[in-house]
């Protein structure tokens, strides 16, 4: 880029004196000789400054004023990139835009040199990032605590159609926010041996031959917009207790002391990269109360050295958090804390830990609660074995007061049962409340999954919707609709997300309208230019954008998207004059290493985008684009570019969904079952605004239930389902019979039981109608567009800030910061 001549503030001319300066101080370049690379650690570091001032002087307050806080622990925070955001909640960002232009350089470029941190899967992980932004924007104190993970989310390519998973070694050029706190670092205890004596002043505990791991904690700044708080996200790293005393060892020790040192650090080498699919692996548990062990220790000693040493107000002045049962070993771990090394007796220990604790749940498939293998458990963690075997049997005497001698209902609510670990009943026996992330899910987990739990303690369940932050997701990633937006109602929507519905009489503006679809229709050309650069595939701007960008599940349904597009492909074929409106079908998505169904599923539809872009015949009617690698970075600018957003999943089994969300706040219509927060989506924008098609709920268990409708009756009665199935195994996508197992999970079942556990073929058919009707009602622009309007003004219902203010009304009741008056 060239320089252009830019008049810049005084305040911008320091500004670009200091990027300068960093420059050179810390990397020894003038602009001359700089990259992009440094130009961005240079901006980091102004940033950075900014954000330690403000950063100081909250923790100095927060110390004098005892304020409550919360500790947010989660297995996952997917928090993406930190330059733009940071700038964005700190008002700068037009500060840096107009100096990085005097030099001649691009904000947007300059941004682009950032890696994402991706140290989560999806939506749990997502939920979790979004939900630091509006605590911080909020002003409610709060830690997220986790791993620090060497490497996140594995990097997707895709080679001859599949998947290849490459290491994401995010932190190889350095993390710019981060600051290492080794004076705080923790030490956990595994394995060994336990021994509890009674003496004098209570019981004590005793540990022999454990092998013991140290955690270094990092620390992240959180910024909120226009907040004068804070927040940390404290990441813990592994490292083996002992460095190796190279001089004490024979050849064999040495040997033996580097792969020890090796297995102490692999604790916080990588993320799990399985979604909803628990697996009882060791490392996993270890990762888990590495972790918990580490926040807990630590949060326990700062609360002292804050109070005197009285922990009298523990429960009064923190909340924890637990985002999904990942973190459920905290409660166990908390008694320990309590009990061993504070002297506490059991009652006084469970008092405080149940006061304190929550927890979330976001899932119902039965696969996917985790439970651990008994004797790993015991194995690994044999103080926290105890106390869990005391909890459990507190817990079954409280059962069988309730419940009698109804052993199958005990034995389903007991902690420790046939062998395994319960995880969630833990929780549900422990935390003094327990959410759902939607309406619907709630719904579920009262009546159906949790619920003799609910009939014990119906005062424990609350329903708290998901929310998304929408200063990354609409800001951030749309300024073009933001300023639209800015301009149309003005700025009250950015602090309360509600002030949106006054765009709603702006429906019917045809003025406003046409900037309206201006502004998708340039996110549309962002992305096509995207594609092209990476896919090497024209699309046109022009066609409509139908997007399904999420974790690769069965439940989701990718599948009967593709199966759709295959039907849209084989009409073109029989009559290639058939009338389709120009579309292009947009996926994205991670399956899950060992999930070789939906790593076949991605197959699928790249070899369905082979045939159908290559073909004559199709003429650039449809196209068919998978995006490799979709994360944070990508979503951003995917789902500002979409007109129809697909959130299709089996009804019953999505929790809540969050990305559905976003794509409603950026105008997209969304087809969709109700599940999760579809549900609430359609009652906020009406059900004229959105395209819900397919089985509800209670159908879908009722077909689980009685194996009817049949698919094989669908099948032998519905000519379009005979022949997209017949093309999976007859050769037209692939030249032979690769894909015999999609079709024969959808007839005949697999070892998982019944035949189209997904509803693919059951719903098919009104997944086709619906699809008519979205086609029919995109050519009647006006109205498209009208929708598209309201389904913006009525998405403020979804942003996190009310989320979070519903935790904090219903859970945690943390009080609002309160700046000093003088500043100081
Ligand atoms: C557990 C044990 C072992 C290995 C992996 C796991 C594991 C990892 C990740 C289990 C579950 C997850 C992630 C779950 C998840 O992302 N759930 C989604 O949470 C969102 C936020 O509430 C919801 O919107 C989605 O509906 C839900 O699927």
């Amino acid at each position: 880029m060239i320089h252009q001549d830019i008049e810049l503030t005084e305040a911008q001319k320091i500004l670009k004196e200091e990027i300068l300066g960093k420059l050179s101080r810390h990397y020894g370049r003038t602009l001359e000789d700089a990259t992009d690379a440094h130009i961005y650690k240079a901006a980091a570091l102004c940033v950075r400054d900014v954000i330690m001032e403000r950063w100081i002087q909250y923790r100095r307050q927060q110390r004098k004023t005892q304020n409550k806080e919360v500790f947010y622990l989660s297995f996952e925070f997917l928090m993406g990139r930190a330059l733009g955001n940071n700038l964005l909640n700190l008002e700068l960002t037009k500060d840096y835009d107009q100096v990085l232009k005097s030099m001649g350089l691009s904000l947007y470029e300059i941004e682009d040199k950032e890696a994402d941190a991706g140290l989560g899967n999806g939506g749990l992980g997502r939920l979790a990032a979004c939900f630091l932004d509006s605590l911080t924007t909020l002003e409610l104190p709060a830690f997220g605590c986790s791993i620090r993970y060497e490497y996140g989310l594995f990097k997707q390519r895709i080679v001859d159609g599949e998947q290849v998973e490459l290491p994401d070694n995010w932190l190889n050029d350095g993390n710019m926010w981060e600051i290492a706190a080794p004076e705080e670092s923790m030490i956990v205890r595994f394995g060994g041996k336990v021994f509890t004596e009674s003496t004098d002043s209570g019981m004590s505990v005793r540990y022999e031959d454990t092998t013991n791991i140290v955690g270094i904690p990092y620390d992240m700044p959180i910024c909120g917009y226009k907040s004068n708080i804070v927040n940390t996200l404290r990441l813990w790293s592994a490292r083996a207790e002992k460095d190796l005393d190279i001089s004490a060892f024979s050849e064999g020790e040495l040997m033996k002391a580097v792969e020890d040192k090796a297995m102490a650090e692999s604790i916080s080498k990588v993320l799990y990269p399985e979604d909803s699919n628990p697996e009882g692996k060791a490392l996993r548990l270890r990762q888990q109360y590495f972790f918990v062990s580490c926040t807990l220790q630590w949060m326990i000693q700062r609360f002292k050295r804050h109070h005197n040493g009285d922990l009298s107000k523990l429960s009064e002045l923190v909340a924890v958090h637990i985002n999904d049962t990942h973190p459920a070993i905290a409660v166990p771990e908390m008694m320990r804390i309590l009990m061993d090394e504070e002297g506490m007796g059991w009652d006084e220990a469970w008092d405080i830990t149940t006061k304190i604790f929550a927890y979330t749940n976001h899932t119902i498939m039965s696969e996917a609660l985790e439970k651990w293998p008994m004797d790993l458990f015991m194995r690994l963690l044999p103080r926290i074995w105890m106390i869990t075997v005391e909890i459990n049997r507190r817990l079954q005497i409280r059962l069988e007061e309730a419940y009698g001698n109804d052993i199958g209902k005990i034995n389903y609510m007991l902690i420790i049962a046939n062998g395994y670990v319960n995880m969630a009943n833990l929780c549900l026996a422990s935390c003094h409340k327990v959410n759902g992330v939607s309406k619907l899910h709630t719904d579920i987990l009262q009546n159906d999954v949790f619920r003799d739990y609910y009939n014990l303690n119906p005062e424990k369940f609350v329903a708290i919707t998901n929310g998304i932050t929408y200063r990354r997701w609409v800001r951030l990633a749309n300024p073009e609709l933001s300023d639209l937006i800015t301009k149309t109602i003005g700025k009250g929507w950015e602090t309360n997300c509600e002030e949106l519905k006054a765009l709603a009489p702006f429906a019917d503006d045809a003025a406003f309208r046409e900037q309206f679809a201006k502004v998708k229709l340039e996110k549309k050309k962002q992305l096509a230019k995207y594609i092209q650069e990476n896919n090497g595939i024209e699309v046109d701007p022009n066609s409509i954008f139908d997007v399904q960008v999420k974790r690769l599940h069965e439940y989701k349904r990718q599948l009967l998207n593709i199966l759709h597009i295959m039907y849209l492909y084989d009409r073109i074929k029989h009559n290639p004059k058939v009338e389709i409106h120009p579309h292009t079908f947009i996926f994205g998505a991670k399956a899950a290493r060992a999930y070789t169904r939906a790593k076949l599923i991605i197959k699928l539809i790249n070899d369905v985008a082979k045939m159908v872009n290559n073909d004559p015949d199709v003429n650039g009617r449809i196209k068919v684009v998978f995006i490799e690698n979709y994360g944070v970075s990508l979503a951003q600018m995917i789902i500002p570019a979409a007109e129809i957003s697909e959130q299709i999943s089996t009804a019953g089994l999505e929790a809540s969904g969050t990305g559905n969300m976003k794509f409603m706040a950026n105008g997209a219509l969304t087809v969709g079952t109700l599940d999760g927060a579809n549900v609430e989506m359609s009652e906020c924008v009406g059900i004229d605004n959105i395209f819900i098609f397919g089985m509800n709920t209670p159908e879908v268990k009722s077909a689980l239930q009685y194996g009817r409708p049949a698919p094989q009756d669908i099948y032998a009665s519905n000519s379009d389902i005979r022949r997209v199935l017949e093309m999976l195994i007859d050769g037209t996508v692939s030249g032979n019979k690769t894909y015999y197992d999609l079709y024969q999970s959808l007839l005949f079942g697999d070892r998982s039981g019944c035949a189209d556990r997904y509803m693919v073929v059951r719903d098919f058919e009104s997944y086709v109608h619906i699809h008519q009707i979205i086609d029919k009602a995109y050519r009647a622009q006006d109205e498209w567009q009208k929708k598209a309007v309201l389904n913006v003004a009525y998405s403020g219902f979804f942003s996190s800030d009310r989320t979070i203010s519903e935790y904090n009304e219903k859970v945690w009741r943390l009080n609002k910061y309160k700046k000093p008056k003088n500043g100081k």
